[in-house]
């Protein structure tokens, strides 16, 4: 028995370090275990010093006292007079070059407000550790890069390293409703306490801004952009200044969504017209209080005319017009207005692909200096994959930032594995061929192709109460992928998944090549079970889970028939010249090339073409077989998955180990719930026999059309 309680008990210790549950995320700072690292950190740890002042020095400070007792077992030691007796320095620019006259040794101006200078420094005979910024927020970033190379155990003290973000606006938007429901939120409820705010802070806001900082984010939005005007109320300002109190030191700005017909809803005006003097004054007003509780409020972001939201057009205005009367209430403070091009109207009967771009392009170079246009990555809707939107490339006098979805509302909701790195790095890499023949989309958005100087990258928030943040385990890969390639979108998904994994999972290389492997192949699984080969829109009606090629009824544009439109000759959106043209919209080079369904990749096939079901593909075998394979295909790999997790059992830590293998369990009947339901139905019009090498889908079609999920959770709300 004695033996037996030893044995549970080192067992239990072996796996200490680990963050059982997830809370720590990435920040979990395992006891370091490689020696000779651990004697350097050792030393350093034993003597900080700030050479200025700052809350974000304090914030760093608690920073460095949690990874020390978690990496050492022990307290830093910070001193604040003897220079001499000290190991690591920590300051800016300007702070240095006051106390030691260091100016000339540091190259880091150019790394601009947010990027930092980390190496060793020689004063006095002796080497100190340094790690500067231009603000104390770039001090911050350095110190957490530093400590992620501890982490992941790649820290070598003689080497320099600067960095500097290419992206000025690194926003998490939440779309969390005033009552904490969330939607398309699958974590449980909102972070943010309304109810309980400004009185109670939870310590999850603290350790909130400490993950994002980890990152580099630096803006959040804390309401859903399907608005409540009552968040713009003095009671509620109360609340969010608390927020943005706390985030501060961290470098976080916050910004709120603002619904357009608030003068309406809480300024008892009859109008919300853009141009009526009364509305322009509500806005100031509600602007400057907004200041007086938050002098550095980051801004409003704006959903407007689009899926029923209120905006200028109801006043015959347009979205310049609707944009810039909040850019000018926002001006003389400094804040940015973003304002959101995912919109489709209803009395506009062109395919919902070309809405934006009809509506958008004709305002280029109308919207104010502090106006951003902050659109989808994709022209539909967050579809498993999308090509890039036409936008990007068509507004050349506009500031254009990118939204991407870290909550997987169209990617398996929360409970898949999906790591969406590699789809945001199809995005950005995608070439746009506008302004330039060599542009991409990230060169529009980080400015280096489209000359902006205010730039975003906005992805919706994946956090929510469950006691490891994002529901999925794995699912905290994505809003640490988000980071990293908003800070730099030239990162690979590569580079980001070996990070996290070490970061999360500790150093066993053997381990980290079976999960990067996992996380890798994931979303690819993901668009061959769901929707490959260009298919899009086909999930279930209104909660969008689960499979739904047959949801008709309503509004068309909201419908998968209008998307697939599958018939007894063939399946697919012809947005070629023959059909909608949206095509039209991309650069001609890339209309050319992607009006020939033999030129086109084929990923993006049935989004622009409709094909018989005898299509050629690449392959030799037909389009109808091809579907078929793909869908198995993303099946076979969800269960190569769950074997490799199981393969993992006696190297995890058995909490996490198990949450990740039932969540496996399903997500590999859901892919089959997928590929059966999907091809079952498509089916009724192929009238042909599937492909010998796959399995033959099993089930009842009837029955899949039957499944209702009325508690499925993230609906958006209905009052
Ligand atoms: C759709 C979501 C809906 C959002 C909308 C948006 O289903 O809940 O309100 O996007 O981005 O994908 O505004």
């Amino acid at each position: 028995m004695k033996n037996l309680l030893i044995i549970v008990f080192s067992f239990c210790l072996s796996f200490s370090g680990f963050a059982k549950d997830g809370y720590e995320l990435w920040l979990d700072y395992r006891p370091i275990e490689n020696a000779s690292l651990k004697s350097e950190a050792d030393r350093l740890f034993s003597g900080f010093y700030f050479f200025g002042e700052s809350p974000t020095y304090e914030a760093i400070r608690k920073e460095l006292e949690i990874s020390g007792q978690k990496f050492l077992g022990k307290d830093p030691g910070f001193s604040s007079e003897r220079l001499s007796q000290t190991q690591v320095w920590m300051g800016t620019q300007e702070e240095l070059s006051q106390v030691l006259g260091l100016d000339q040794q540091m190259q880091i101006r150019a790394l601009g407000e947010d990027g930092y200078w980390r190496g060793p420094i020689d004063f006095q005979g002796k080497t100190y550790y340094a790690i500067i910024g231009n603000r104390p927020v770039g001090v911050l970033y350095g110190v957490f890069d530093w400590l992620k190379s501890i982490q992941t155990e790649t820290f070598d003290p003689k080497l320099e390293k600067s960095d500097s973000p290419k992206v000025k606006l690194r926003m998490l938007n939440h779309w969390d409703n005033l009552d904490r429901t969330v939607e398309r939120g699958y974590a449980g409820f909102s972070i943010w306490d309304w109810h309980k705010l400004p009185g109670y802070i939870d310590p999850r806001y603290i350790d909130y801004a400490r993950a994002n900082a980890s990152l580099g984010i630096n803006a959040v939005s804390l309401t859903n952009v399907n608005a409540n005007a009552r968040i713009l109320t003095t009671d509620f300002m109360k609340k969010a200044k608390v927020l943005a109190d706390i985030f501060r030191p961290y470098g976080i700005r916050v910004f709120l969504t603002a619904r357009f017909s608030a003068p309406i809803e809480i300024g008892k005006l009859k109008t919300a017209d853009p141009l009526d003097p009364g509305v322009i004054d509500f806005w100031k007003k509600k602007t400057d209080e907004m200041y007086s509780f938050i002098p550095d409020f980051g801004g409003f972001l704006v959903k407007a005319n689009s899926e029923g939201q209120p905006g200028p057009h109801e006043y015959q205005r347009n979205h310049a017009e609707g944009a810039n009367l909040l850019a000018d209430a926002l001006a003389p403070h400094g804040g940015i207005l973003i304002w959101r091009a995912f919109v489709y109207s209803h009395e506009l009967d062109e395919d919902r692909h070309k809405h934006a771009n009809l509506e958008f392009e004709p305002l280029d170079g109308k919207f104010r200096d502090n106006v951003i246009i902050q659109v989808k990555n994709g022209a539909i809707d967050f579809m498993p994959r999308e090509p890039f939107h036409p936008l990007f490339g068509a507004m050349k006098n506009t500031n254009l930032g990118i939204e991407f979805q870290i909550t997987q509302e169209y990617l398996g909701q929360a409970t898949q594995l999906v790591f969406l790195a590699p789809m945001w790095e199809e995005v950005l890499r995608s070439k746009t061929y506008r302004p330039n023949p060599s542009s991409t989309v990230a060169g529009i958005i980080d400015g280096s192709d489209s000359g902006q100087k205010l730039t975003l990258m906005a992805g919706v928030s994946n956090i929510g109460t469950d006691r490891n943040w994002t529901g999925h385990p794995m699912a905290q890969s994505n809003w640490y992928a988000f980071g990293r390639q908003a800070w730099n979108p030239d990162l690979t998904s590569e580079e980001i998944a070996a990070e996290w994994v070490k970061m999360t999972f500790g150093q066993n290389p053997g381990v980290n090549s079976k999960i990067n492997e996992m996380l890798l192949s994931s979303h690819e699984a993901a668009v061959n079970y769901m929707m490959p080969l260009g298919l899009h829109h086909i999930m279930g009606w209104d909660h969008h889970y689960g499979p739904g090629p047959w949801v008709t009824g309503g509004r068309p544009d909201w419908t998968a028939l209008y998307y697939h439109q599958a018939d007894s000759l063939g399946i697919g959106f012809d947005r070629t010249a023959s059909g909608s043209n949206a095509l039209g919209q991309y650069a001609p080079e890339l209309a050319k090339e992607w009006s020939d369904p033999k030129l086109i990749p084929e990923q993006y096939l049935l989004w622009f073409h409709h094909l018989p079901w005898d299509f050629e593909l690449k392959s030799g075998r037909t389009l109808w077989d091809e579907i078929g394979l793909h869908y198995d295909a993303g099946v076979k790999s969800a269960r190569k998955m769950q074997e490799t997790w199981s393969s993992l059992e006696s190297e995890i830590d058995p909490q996490r180990f198990d949450h990740v293998r039932q969540l496996l369990a399903i997500q590999v009947s859901e892919a089959e719930w997928w590929r059966n339901s999907c091809l079952l139905y498509f089916q009724t019009f192929a009238k042909r026999p599937f492909p010998k090498e796959i399995e033959k889908p099993e089930g009842d079609l009837e029955y899949f059309k039957s499944l209702s999920f009325p508690t499925a959770p993230g609906i958006r709300p209905r009052w």
